[in-house]
C-alpha cells in the first residue's frame, strides 16, 4: 500500500493582520524564533511533521527574498505578455510561491525535482537566474534552454523541468526515483503535480508501482483549487500558503523516503492568483470570497509579518530587499527583450542529450538541420 501523508499541517496560526508593518526602533534583532505550523492530519502514518518550526533570521530573509523574487518575476512576465513580448502558452505561478520555496528549503540541491508546465518558480529555486528565466520566456538565445523551450520548458541540473502533459511528470518522477534506487544513491525524487492531474489513471498506477518497489519519491500535489479535482475536495491538506508549513512537511516526507520506507504523498492547499494562462482573465473559477481570502493568507506578507512581530528584521530591510529585486528584474527584462532569437537552424538541436540534431520527417525546410550538427 502506498503510505499517504496528506492533510498534513493545516489551519496554520496566521498572525493577526491587524499588526502594523512598522519596524522596531532597535537593531538587535532576534536570531531565531519558533512559529506554530499546526498539527498534521496523517494517513497510515504514526508520526508526522512537527507542530512548530524554528526559523533563523538568515533563513527567514532568504525565504522572503526567494518568494518575493518569484512574485516580482511573475508580475514582470505578466507585463511582458501584455506587451506581446511573450508568445505561446504562459502559465504563471502567482500565489503559489510558498510551495516551491518551502519544498526547496527542505530538500537538497542534489535531490531531483520535476514539475508541470507551471515551471517558473521551481526553475528559480533550482538555481537558474532570473535573467535566464525571463530570457527563455521571451524565447531568446540567452535563455536557460537557449530559447528553444519558451515559457513552459526549462531545465537545470537535477531539475527535469516543465512537463506539458498533465500527470506525466508523476510517472517520470517515479522513473527518476527508480534510477536513484537502482544506482544506490541517497537522493530522492520530488514529483509535483496539480489537482487537475489528481484524477488521472496513470497516477494510481504509478503510486501502486512506487509503493510496491519502495521508490524514494515524494509526490506533491499543489492543490490550487482551479481544476476542482474531486479526489481531493473533501480533504484537509497541508497549508501551501505558509512557507514554514511546507518546509516542515517536505522535510518529514524527505526523511521518510530517505529512510527506505518508500514513497509518500503530500498535498499542499495553495492559491493561484491568476487564471490558468497569462492570457486568461482571472476570476473564472473562483468566488469573490476565495479572491478575498488570497489577501488574508498571502505567503509573502505572512512571513514578513512573522519576522517583524518577533523582531527578526526591520521594515526597512524588507523594503531594501524589494528594491534590490526590482532593480535586478528590470535589468533582466531589458536583456530578455533585446537578446537575439535562436537561429532557425539551431531550433531542432539538443532534443536528445548528446545526440545529433534531428531530422524532422515531413518538415522539409528543416532537413538542412542535418548539417547543423557538423558545424558545432
Ligand atoms: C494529458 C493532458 N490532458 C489535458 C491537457 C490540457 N490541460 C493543460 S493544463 C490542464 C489543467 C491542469 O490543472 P492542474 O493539474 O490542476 O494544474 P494547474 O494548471 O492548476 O497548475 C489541462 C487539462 C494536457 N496538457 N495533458
Amino acid at each position: 500500500m502506498l503510505t499517504v501523508l496528506s492533510e498534513a499541517i493545516c489551519k496554520s496560526r496566521a498572525l493577526s493582520l491587524a499588526v502594523p508593518l512598522v519596524s522596531k526602533p532597535f537593531k538587535d534583532f532576534n536570531e531565531e524564533a519558533t512559529f506554530d505550523t499546526k498539527k498534521c492530519e496523517l494517513h497510515g502514518l504514526v508520526d508526522g511533521p512537527p507542530d512548530s518550526a524554528v526559523l533563523t533570521r538568515d533563513q527567514g530573509l532568504r525565504l522572503f527574498r526567494w518568494m518575493q523574487t518569484i512574485r516580482f518575476m511573475q508580475q514582470k512576465v505578466q507585463q511582458l505578455y501584455t506587451q506581446k513580448l511573450v508568445r505561446g502558452p504562459c502559465h504563471l505561478y502567482l500565489g503559489q510561491e510558498a510551495c516551491a520555496v518551502g519544498i526547496e528549503a527542505a530538500i537538497d540541491q542534489t535531490d531531483h525535482l520535476i514539475t508541470s508546465y507551471r515551471v517558473h518558480g521551481f526553475t528559480f529555486t533550482r538555481g537558474v537566474s532570473v535573467r535566464e528565466i525571463l530570457t527563455e520566456i521571451t524565447g531568446r538565445r540567452g535563455g536557460v534552454s537557449k530559447g528553444r523551450g519558451g515559457p513552459m520548458h526549462m531545465y537545470a541540473p537535477y531539475f527535469y523541468g516543465g512537463i506539458g502533459i498533465v500527470g506525466a511528470q508523476v510517472s517520470l518522477g517515479a522513473g527518476i526515483a527508480l534510477a536513484c534506487q537502482y544506482q544506490s544513491s541517497d537522493q530522492i525524487s520530488v514529483a509535483v503535480y496539480g489537482d487537475g492531474a489528481a484524477n488521472q489513471g496513470q497516477l494510481f498506477e504509478v503510486f501502486n508501482m512506487a509503493a510496491l518497489w519502495k521508490l524514494p519519491c515524494v509526490f506533491v500535489c499543489e492543490n490550487n483549487g482551479y481544476a476542482k479535482g474531486r479526489l481531493w475536495s473533501e480533504r484537509r491538506p497541508a497549508d501551501g500558503m505558509d512557507v514554514l508549513s511546507v518546509r516542515e512537511a517536505t522535510k518529514f516526507a524527505k526523511n521518510y523516503c530517505r529512510s527506505g520506507k518508500g514513497p509518500i504523498i503530500l498535498e499542499l492547499k495553495t492559491q493561484r492568483y491568476c487564471g490558468h494562462l497569462a492570457s486568461d482573465v482571472d476570476t473564472s473559477n473562483r468566488s469573490p470570497a476565495e479572491i478575498e481570502e488570497q489577501y488574508r493568507s498571502d505567503p509573502i506578507s505572512r512571513l514578513r509579518e512573522q519576522m517583524l512581530c518577533t523582531n527578526m528584521a526591520s521594515a526597512e530591510e524588507f523594503q531594501q530587499i524589494d528594491f534590490e529585486i526590482l532593480e535586478e528584474m528590470e535589468a533582466a527584462a531589458e536583456f530578455a527583450v533585446s537578446n537575439p532569437e535562436p537561429s532557425l537552424d539551431d531550433l531542432c538541436n539538443c532534443v536528445y542529450h548528446n545526440s545529433p540534431s534531428l531530422q524532422v520527417r515531413g518538415l522539409h525546410p528543416w532537413a538542412k538541420l542535418m548539417s547543423a550538427d557538423k558545424e558545432r
